[in-house]
């Protein structure tokens, strides 16, 4: 099927530069007319489900050549020889069909720098199919009117000879979309949808900060197979927000057998999140709080992080702070801990040494950054045994610190904190008004916690506007489904 760029919702900055590419492919001979040499590959770089596929069949669509396509990941377990022989045979197709444009897919799995990580695995097919490759993109003509794409999610592990001029020498880089551009991307999924007039897309593009194009796709489809179950007629709000919580978090498991002292653990476990990161000024805001098993997970405090560049340390130790705040309140309340925090210290640590070791936010590391994007130290780390025992001790002295002043936030608010736990195994799940009803308004200023509050007035006011019009269920019912959401 023919992709053009009008179906590639979002990616704006990336559709101007692979435009150029597609002039290439159009009009070849404005450039060598004057002596310049056409580029033969270029990479489109960036994370999973952001569309480097579907821009590729795009640059082929938009200069209407045909489109030759491989997957890296092909090649993964092959044959001695015969990836290598299907590169030829690739490109000697390509060629006949010139102009054209080859695109290879998770070239990370062919083109991974040689001699690094792997290099006693002995995996000579795989670095035969780069040589390959690389003899083919330097065998052709510049100017023979075959493009080469490939994509990858990390173009820094990639060998340095795909880089070269005369081979892959630019880089397309493709990101997250943004909050307007996720609504977009939802414009294009919701097209042939059977939707509610309650589904407001913009609403949808803010409850799903990094989410992925294919993540939103995905949404989408399960939002409609979700509606379907139920024997709906059209798909409404809550099937998108129950569709987004099943993405995030996996299935709901709603018959798993869970005893009553299992079930007080993990309402207090939750309880604690929620009630100190209501409490922090820098945490990220709350949406809800449920002790319903799903997916890996048997209950979450589900939050909606800002979308934002940067982080600062603030950020990082109140968020820290929260994650503990799980099992500090197990603590505090039956005066043991459980396995439960598995998760939650996991995370807690790995942002501890990612702090210390790499964003220079430990005073006695000080500004220094053992984060390496090349990768190629090999074995020996960039930092003495001494080091290592500071930075070891240091990220041991965080952690503690901020599960110090965790157990501090709750003991001060024991009261709320009981109250919250109590109202969670009895309702099963609470969202943010239960926390502003026990604890008050949340301090600090907060972009993600102003949208939700706006969304909250906004289904207030809806609903009120219901009320004069439509019987009192429909008014119940839209309360229940009051700004339900993302993130655990
Ligand atoms: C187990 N699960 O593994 C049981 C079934 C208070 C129970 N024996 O911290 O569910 O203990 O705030 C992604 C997300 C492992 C990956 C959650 C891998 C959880 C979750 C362990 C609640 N909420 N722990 C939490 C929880 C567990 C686990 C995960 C994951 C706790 C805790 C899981
Ligand atoms: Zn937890």
């Amino acid at each position: 099927m023919k992709v053009n760029f009008k179906d590639v919702a979002g990616l704006e900055e990336a559709k101007v530069e692979v435009m150029e590419i597609v002039d290439f492919l159009k009009n070849p001979d404005k450039y060598t007319k004057l002596g310049g040499k056409i580029p033969k590959g270029a990479l489109l770089v960036g994370p999973p489900g952001t569309g480097k596929t579907l821009l590729a069949k795009a640059v082929a669509g938009e200069a209407d050549v045909p489109f030759f396509s491989l997957s890296g990941s092909d090649f993964v377990e092959m044959f001695v020889g015969v990836g290598a022989s299907r590169v030829r045979d690739l490109f000697r197709q390509a060629k006949s069909k010139a102009p054209c444009i080859i695109f290879i897919d998770e070239i990370d799995a062919i083109g991974r720098a040689r001699g690094k990580s792997n290099s006693f695995s002995g995996n000579d097919e795989r670095e035969n199919t780069l040589n390959q490759l690389l003899t083919e993109m330097d065998g052709f003509d510049t100017n023979s009117g075959v493009i080469i794409l490939a994509a990858t999610n990390r173009a820094e592990i990639l060998d340095s000879a795909l880089m070269r001029a005369g081979r892959f020498d630019r880089q397309i880089h493709l990101e997250l979309p943004d909050v307007k551009e996720r609504e977009e991307i939802f414009q294009v999924h919701t097209k042939n949808l059977k939707m509610a007039s309650s589904v407001k897309i913009d609403f949808l593009a803010k409850q799903t900060p990094g989410f992925s194009g294919a993540d939103i796709a995905n949404v989408c489809n399960e939002a409609a197979l979700i509606a379907a179950r139920n024997d709906k007629k059209e798909i409404d709000k809550q099937d998108f927000l129950d569709a987004v919580d099943r993405i995030i978090g996996g299935l709901e498991k709603k018959n798993k057998i869970i005893s009553e002292t299992e079930k007080r653990t993990i309402a207090y476990h939750e309880a604690g999140h929620a009630t100190v990161s209501w409490l922090l000024e820098y945490a990220n805001p709350l949406l809800k709080v449920t002790i319903i098993p799903r997916g890996k997970a048997l209950g979450a405090a589900w939050y909606l992080p800002e979308e934002r560049s940067i982080t600062t340390k603030e950020q990082l130790l109140d968020e820290m702070c929260s994650t503990l705040g799980g099992r500090a309140s197990e603590e505090i309340n039956f005066g043991k801990v459980s396995t439960g925090a598995l998760n939650d210290l996991e995370r807690v640590t790995k942002q501890a040494i990612a702090m210390v070791s790499f964003y220079g936010m430990s005073s006695d590391i000080g500004n220094l950054s053992y984060y390496n994007s090349t990768d190629d130290y090999g074995f020996t780390k960039p930092y003495s045994d001494k080091t290592a025992e500071k930075i070891d001790a240091d990220v041991k002295a965080m952690v503690e610190e901020q599960y110090e002043r965790a157990k501090e936030v709750l003991r001060n608010n024991m009261e709320g904190l009981t109250q919250l736990a109590e109202t969670l195994l009895e309702k099963e799940v609470i969202f943010s008004d239960d926390l502003e009803r026990i604890f008050g308004k949340r301090k600090g200023e907060n972009k993600a916690l102003d949208a939700i509050n706006e969304a909250k007035e906004q289904e207030k006011a809806e609903q009120t506007a219901d009320a004069e019009t439509a019987p009192s269920t429909d008014a119940q019912e839209a309360e229940n489904q009051n700004n339900e959401n993302s993130e655990s």
